[in-house]
């Protein structure tokens, strides 16, 4: 029987540490904002919105929200971006994904300032993460690591296997994994023997988006098993890519969906819009 790691609880920790930051900084006439951006009516981005919001306020953040039409064009979000890059009152921009089919996303990642990048999606920032030498670890998969570490298990050695190649999630996640020492392995659709490799491994996060996908014959005894996965099932109830139920009774640590990694992504998002303010104050 596993231990239900508590994302709640951590991520709130996390933020109440954000929080006296932010109010130390604010002693000092320094304020902190974010700049969420929203185009379109994508009722799972409308929540995980709030939630940004609700995070800054109880960070004591300013959020300043941009909620555009569906019908925005490429341009018209680019124009934004570019307002927003050289508005000092902002220091992280969060273009939330996915986006209308007429805007090109990698644009407009790539057109936010590597500084405000505050979700580390940048071509810079994804490479600077390679090499080991960041300013901002991406959200989810930093909020993982946060989450490892809250069970007291240790990376260095340990058989990691990541299921799930996604430029946000996946290959980031597996990064973060290595610069801890795992043996990581990323799994994906293409993958052969994917059971047989997610049994190998001590920790196992699963970033599919397929409800039910890992089931408790893919899991080692005693593993550490992390779900990313945020699906709705057809009655709208939201649930993860682990067979909680069964896989629960073979782990030793395990995420519940909803409460585990999503609150950890906003966490990470307050430390890493703090971090991105602090730069004024070295400036
Ligand atoms: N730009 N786009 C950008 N940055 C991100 O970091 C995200 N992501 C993903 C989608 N698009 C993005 C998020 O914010 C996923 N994600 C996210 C954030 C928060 C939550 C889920 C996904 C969250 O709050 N989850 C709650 C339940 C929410 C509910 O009830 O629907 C939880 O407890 O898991």
């Amino acid at each position: 029987m596993a231990k239900i790691i508590d994302g709640k609880a951590v991520s709130a920790a996390v933020k109440e540490d954000v929080k006296k930051e932010v109010e130390a900084l604010k002693a000092n006439g320094v304020e902190v904002g974010l700049a969420v951006v929203i185009v379109g009516n994508n009722p799972a981005s409308r929540v995980y919105v709030n939630n940004k919001k609700k995070a800054c306020e109880a960070c004591s953040i300013n959020s300043y929200e941009y909620a555009l039409p569906e019908e925005t064009t490429e341009e018209e979000l680019l124009n934004l971006v570019e307002k927003l890059n050289n508005d000092d009152s902002v220091d992280g921009i969060l273009v939330q994904l996915p986006l209308p089919s007429q805007i090109d996303e990698h644009a407009i990642i790539a057109a936010i300032s590597p500084e405000k990048d505050v979700d580390a999606f940048h071509a810079e920032n994804v490479g600077k993460i390679m090499i080991g030498e960041y300013n901002f670890l991406p959200c989810t998969p930093a909020g993982v690591m946060e989450l490892i570490h809250s069970t007291g298990v240790t990376v260095e050695g340990k058989d990691c296997v990541v299921i799930g190649r996604s430029n946000i999630v996946g290959k980031p996640m597996a990064m973060l994994l290595l610069h801890e020492s795992g043996t990581v392995t990323i799994c994906h659709s293409r993958t052969k023997n994917l059971a047989d490799i997610c049994k190998r491994a001590d920790i196992l996060v699963a970033a599919v988006g397929k409800a039910d996908f890992v089931t408790a014959d893919m899991v080692k005894e005693g593993a550490v098993v992390i779900d990313v996965g945020m699906n709705r099932r057809e009655d709208g109830k939201l649930c993860g890519d682990v067979k909680y139920d069964e896989v629960f009774e073979k782990a030793s640590y395990i995420t519940p969906v909803p409460g585990g990694v999503g609150p950890m992504t906003i966490a990470m998002l307050m430390k890493n819009t703090l971090t991105a303010a602090k730069r004024k104050i070295k400036e």
